[in-house]
C-alpha cells in the first residue's frame, strides 16, 4: 500500500509517530509521499487518542523538498505548472499542519532543504539533530520559497535574515538555526529521536483542548492587532475554562499531585 511504502506511521504513547520514507532520494517530495502524509495527518486529526503527532525522516536526512527527477525538462518537455503543484499539494499539506488541533513536533534528523525545511518550520515544536542543516535551497534552481516560506522566515528570524538564506541558499546548521529562533533547539544527534519522543508523549498527555486553542492563538496573532487578540484569548479561556482539563489541573495543584488530563 501507498502509506507503508512512502511515509511510516506508528502509534505510541498517545501520540502518532510519522516517519518520511525514502530514504535513497533524501525523502524528497512525489505526489505519493504527498498523499499519504496528508493521510496520516487525517488520521491523527480523527483520532481521538491521538493527541499529538511526530514528523520526522528515514536515513540521513529529514527531506530534501521536491523530488526533482519528476521535474526533468532536459528532453524539451513542457515546463511543469509549479502554481498546480503547490495548490493541490504543498499548500493543503501546510494548511493541514497548521489547521490541526494537536501539536505537531517536527524532529529534523539530518538535512531539510527547499519545501522540505519550510514543512519542518510549519511545525509546532521543531527539534533538530545537530548535525542537521536547513537550506533554503530554492533560489539554486530559480524558484522562490515555498509551503510558507516567504510568511514563516521573515515572522521568525527576521527580514534581514530571511531574505539572506533565501537568496544565497547557504545552509543553516542547527545550533544557529535555534540561536536564531528558528526553531525549538537543536540536540545531539543521537538523542534526538529519544528527546523529541519524550515531548510528544508529554504533549500527548496535556490538556489537549487547551494546547489546540493556544496554538491557534499564537497563529493568528501575525495577523491582527492587539485589540482583537485580547478578544480571542478571552473568547477561547472562556471555552479552556468549561473543560475537564481546567477542573482537573486546578484540582491536582490543590492536591500537590500529577495532573491527569484526558484530552477534553
Ligand atoms: C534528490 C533530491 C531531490 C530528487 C537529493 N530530488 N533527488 C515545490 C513545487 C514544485 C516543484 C518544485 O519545488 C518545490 C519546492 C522545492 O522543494 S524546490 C527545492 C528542491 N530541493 C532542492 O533543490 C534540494 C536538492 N538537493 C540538494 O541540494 C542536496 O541533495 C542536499 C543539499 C539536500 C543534500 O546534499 P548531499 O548530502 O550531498 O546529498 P546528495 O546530493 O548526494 O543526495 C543524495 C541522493 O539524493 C542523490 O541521489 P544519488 O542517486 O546520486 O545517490 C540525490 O540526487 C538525491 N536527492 N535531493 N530534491
Amino acid at each position: 500500500m501507498a502509506t507503508a511504502e512512502t511515509v511510516l506511521a506508528e502509534k505510541q504513547d498517545g501520540f502518532l509517530r510519522i516517519t518520511l520514507n525514502r530514504p535513497d532520494r533524501l525523502n524528497a517530495f512525489n505526489e505519493e509521499m504527498h498523499l499519504a502524509l496528508r493521510g496520516q495527518l487525517k488520521v491523527a486529526a480523527e483520532t481521538a487518542d491521538i493527541r499529538a503527532v511526530l514528523l520526522t525522516g528515514a536515513g540521513r536526512a529529514f527531506c530534501a523538498g521536491q523530488d526533482l527527477s519528476d521535474r526533468d525538462m532536459r528532453d524539451g518537455s513542457e515546463a511543469p505548472d509549479l502554481g498546480v503543484t503547490l495548490e493541490t499539494l504543498y499548500n493543503p499539506l501546510v494548511r493541514q499542519i497548521r489547521a490541526l488541533e494537536k501539536p505537531v513536533i517536527c524532529a529534523v534528523n539530518g538535512v531539510a532543504a527547499g519545501a522540505g525545511a519550510n514543512i519542518a518550520l510549519a511545525c509546532d515544536i521543531v527539534l533538530a539533530a545537530r548535525s542537521a542543516r536547513f537550506i533554503q535551497a530554492f533560489s539554486k534552481i530559480g524558484l522562490v520559497p515555498d509551503s510558507g516560506g516567504t510568511w514563516l522566515l521573515p515572522r521568525l528570524i527576521g527580514e534581514a535574515r530571511a531574505k539572506a538564506l533565501a537568496m544565497t541558499g547557504e545552509p543553516l546548521n542547527a545550533d544557529t538555526a535555534a540561536d536564531w529562533g528558528l526553531i525549538w533547539k537543536a540536540v545531539p544527534d543521537e538523542e534526538l529521536q529519544s528527546e523529541a519522543q519524550s515531548l510528544a508523549s508529554r504533549l500527548a498527555s496535556g490538556a489537549t483542548k487547551g494546547l489546540a486553542a493556544t496554538k491557534k492563538l499564537i497563529q493568528d496573532a501575525a495577523d491582527q492587532p492587539l485589540d482583537r487578540q485580547l478578544d480571542d484569548e478571552r473568547d477561547a479561556q472562556r471555552l479552556a475554562g468549561r473543560s475537564s482539563d481546567y477542573k482537573e489541573g486546578v484540582s491536582a495543584f490543590l492536591e500537590k499531585r500529577p495532573a491527569r488530563f484526558t484530552g477534553t
